[in-house]
């Protein structure tokens, strides 16, 4: 195979992760176990990327926005590694958990880093350093109102947060049962849905500060051992590592 030039485009690091968003801590994970030779560029500002959204990829110089398009390109391009060994139960059980954490799961977190007041401030630093310091505070906040309308609309939004917190523990209990046999979900190598995991649950793990979704997850100690084999043994962490 003669391999396109690949430049994964990243939202880059804060809160102590080296790659805080969980998709672009997957892609990374995914080229990675490919052995395919990449390099890494960081857009911190979202609305540069094609779809408004990271990570994106760059393959001789065609832009393919989202993570999972990214996925079905790299399985293309080699020739159908990144679900070879898989069977269609084991693709329809890691696309449907993949679906848990990436619109369910995600947004439970993403509201516990945005939409409380006593860690927003991390929000504001983290996410928003690029912007000048006097409008830092503003433009953030308008973006905060954009989150809190996103979560009504998903539906999540409208619940107490002892109930939100009930949704999350289902969730996570559901993904610890998930990975609790064996080493990864399907066999003895992780596979593209277990770095779907564990790229989510590595940020939610190993963010600084915690947020309360992050005390929530410390009790399914099941599930931060497998996040941590996944990362051991790709390589790649969603932590700072040096
Ligand atoms: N479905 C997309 C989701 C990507 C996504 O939500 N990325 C977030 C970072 S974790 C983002 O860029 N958010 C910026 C925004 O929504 O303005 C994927 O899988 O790539």
């Amino acid at each position: 195979m003669i391999q396109p030039k690949l430049t994964l485009v990243t939202l880059g690091g804060a809160f102590g992760l080296q790659n805080v968003s969980p998709f672009c801590l997957k892609a990374e994970m995914l080229m990675t176990q490919l052995g395919l030779d990449y390099d890494m560029e960081v857009q911190a500002d979202p609305r540069k990327a094609p779809k408004g959204k990271l990570p994106y990829l760059i393959a001789d110089g065609r832009k393919i926005a989202d993570s999972e398009l990214i996925v079905e390109y790299l399985n293309d391009i080699t020739e159908g590694r990144v679900f070879a060994g898989l069977s269609a139960r084991d693709r329809a059980l890691g696309l449907a958990t993949s679906r848990l954490v990436d619109d369910h799961l995600y947004w439970i977190f993403v509201a516990s880093r945005w939409l409380d007041d006593e860690w927003f401030p991390n929000v504001v630093e983290g996410f928003f350093h690029i912007a000048p310091r006097p409008v830092r505070g503003f433009i953030a906040r308008r973006a905060r109102k954009e989150v809190e309308q996103t979560y009504h609309l998903q539906g999540l939004g409208r619940h107490t947060q002892a109930e939100q917190e009930g949704f999350a523990r289902r969730d996570l209990q559901a993904l610890q049962d998930a990975v609790n046999e064996g080493d990864f979900l399907f066999g003895g190598e992780p596979c593209v849905y277990d770095f779907a995991i564990a790229g989510f649950m590595a940020g939610v793990f190993d963010q600084q500060p915690a947020t309360w979704v992050t005390h929530v997850a410390n009790e399914y100690a099941g599930l931060k051992e497998y996040t941590e084999r996944v990362q051991q043994r790709v390589g790649v962490f969603g932590r700072i590592t040096e």
